[in-house]
């Protein structure tokens, strides 16, 4: 199957295109070909979206929402269909998958109720007989470049809320998992949204993704990526004067303290680490243990870890699919090495699997390494595959300070029994989210999604705080004195 381009509510192919392999990671199989465009086609669907826009911008929010109603209904009609599809592609277990499809039908949902708010403020103005409010206006044409790792639910994250504040957008997935995109597109089709409005462009980042934000009509990019690629998107939309939402790495940590619930600890730890083979950016990638539990905890690990089955996702038994391709194999493996010389001790793992039945697929033993020091690499760098660090700590203090000594700031975790240390650990852990007694993934969709330091630039996507990267404000005065009202001046009452 050839993918084709979605712009203007047509399928377009271009005779000149290039075309690149879409493969199953579980077993190698060719699933489709997608395009590599170029900037002509990106130009071409800027123009698009900026005719759109103009009257999509028109149409009020709740009709707007109405449309998001209607995607969200079709997606939970095909809920089924489209997990197995982004099972085939990205290689996560079918039920995360459908776990993902929901998060795309909720985020639908949610933003669709926006168009009945979309709030703005009244104010008092220092005038009399002057009115003043603030409005959340439009911006224009936007782009999206969205991640392998959640191709639905992410792209959703970003253009539900472009749609509903009156945006047209151009969304470029990742060239790994186009045919979440492409199911989507059908989706819009079939919904009914104007042609224009949205608009999906498959290709490269160096190309697609160079050409939107190089675009003088693209008026914001949202990216979610690596903190490598997302500072290139900050320099160069910085030269084009844009507005740029990043989503970057992690490293994530769970913290257990020696009054923790051990079992629980372990099936959270397990959960956020090894879940998507510890390619979420949410993924727990240290653990951070008291001594005093740090041979039982670790026990516990080696014992429930040996105990996942690793294979291809659609098999329902399956606890842990493959990671995305071979490049990803080898960058997982190359930690190993690293954790070694630089002194850690290997639990479990650490080895590619490669005879039957994994011999067709990428697929990465879980792997535990203990004795780690929170300064060595393992423990400082997004490997961004199922491997976790052991780190021990002498008091919730030190616990705290490792959680925060890494350049990302996404997610953190902390299990304890302790009242005065929940309320501490929530206000002191410097990253986005924070759990209590939970693993570091799973955020929901009506919650602000986002870190800080490395991992982001002060936006957030999802929640209500995703209006504010695609809207702008507007201020509003409505002067009805009848005479000439200055501020500032006239207003000696
Ligand atoms: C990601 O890690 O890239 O919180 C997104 C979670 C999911 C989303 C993860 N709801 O783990």
């Amino acid at each position: 199957m050839k993918l084709m381009n979605y712009v203007n509510g047509q399928w377009r192919d271009n005779p000149d295109t290039k075309f690149t392999a879409v493969l199953n990671p579980a077993n190698g199989e060719e699933l489709a070909q997608v395009p590599l465009s170029t900037a002509k086609e990106v130009d071409e669907a800027v123009l698009a979206a900026k005719a759109a826009q103009k009257k999509w911008a028109k149409v009020p929010a709740p009709k707007r929402a109405d449309y998001l109603y209607d995607i969200g209904r079709l997606m939970k009609q095909k809920k089924e269909e489209l997990a197995q599809v982004l099972t085939k592609e990205m290689g996560k277990v079918i039920e995360e998958a459908r776990g993902e499809v929901q998060e795309g039908i909720d985020m639908a949902y949610y933003m669709a109720g926006e168009g009945r708010r979309l709030f703005g403020e009244t104010t008092p103005s220092e005038l009399a007989d002057k009115f003043a409010m603030s409005v959340r206006a439009p911006i224009g044409v936007v782009g999206l470049i969205t991640p392998w790792n959640f191709p639905v639910a992410i792209a959703t994250w970003k253009s539900f809320p472009a749609i509903v504040a009156g945006n047209a957008f151009i969304w470029k997935p990742a060239t790994e998992t186009p045919m979440m995109a492409y199911e989507m597109a059908k989706i819009f089709e079939e919904a009914g949204l104007p042609p224009g409005v949205a608009n999906i462009v498959f290709g490269s980042g160096s190309e697609v993704g160079t050409a939107m934000i190089e675009h003088p009509d693209v008026k914001v990019i949202s990216f979610t990526g690596s903190t490598e690629t997302g500072r290139k998107v900050a320099e160069a939309g910085g030269r084009n004067l844009k507005k740029i939402s990043l989503e970057m790495g992690g490293k994530n940590a769970v913290i257990v303290m020696e009054d923790a619930n051990l079992e629980l600890a372990v099936e959270g730890i397990l959960w956020s680490a090894f879940g998507t083979a510890g390619q979420r950016c949410t993924a727990c990638s240290r653990v951070i243990v008291h001594k005093d539990v740090k041979e039982a905890l670790q026990n516990l690990l080696l014992e429930k870890t040996s105990a996942l089955t690793i294979g291809d996702g659609l098999d329902e038994s399956v606890k842990i699919g493959p990671v995305i391709n071979k490049g990803a194999l080898e960058k997982t493996h190359s930690y190993i090495g690293i954790g070694q010389e630089e002194g850690a001790a290997l639990l479990t793992g650490g080895k590619i699997l490669e005879e039957a039945p994994h011999d067709k697929g990428h697929y990465y033993a879980p792997t535990i390494f203990t004795d780690v020091a929170p300064d060595m690499r393992i423990a400082q760098e997004e490997i961004f595959g199922p491997v976790i660090s052991i780190i021990e700590v002498g008091s919730f203090e030190e616990a705290i300070e490792v959680n925060n000594s890494v350049i990302y700031g996404l997610s953190s975790s902390i299990y304890t029994a302790d009242v005065n240390r929940v309320f501490k650990a929530q206000r002191d852990l410097d990253t986005g989210i924070v759990y209590i007694n939970a693993g570091t993934t799973g955020a929901e969709i009506h919650l602000p999604f986002g870190g800080t330091k490395g991992t982001g630039n002060g936006h957030r996507d999802s929640g209500v705080a995703a209006l504010d990267v695609f809207t702008e404000w507007k201020s509003v005065y409505v002067d009805f004195s009848g005479k000439l009202q200055r501020a500032q001046i006239d207003n000696d009452i």
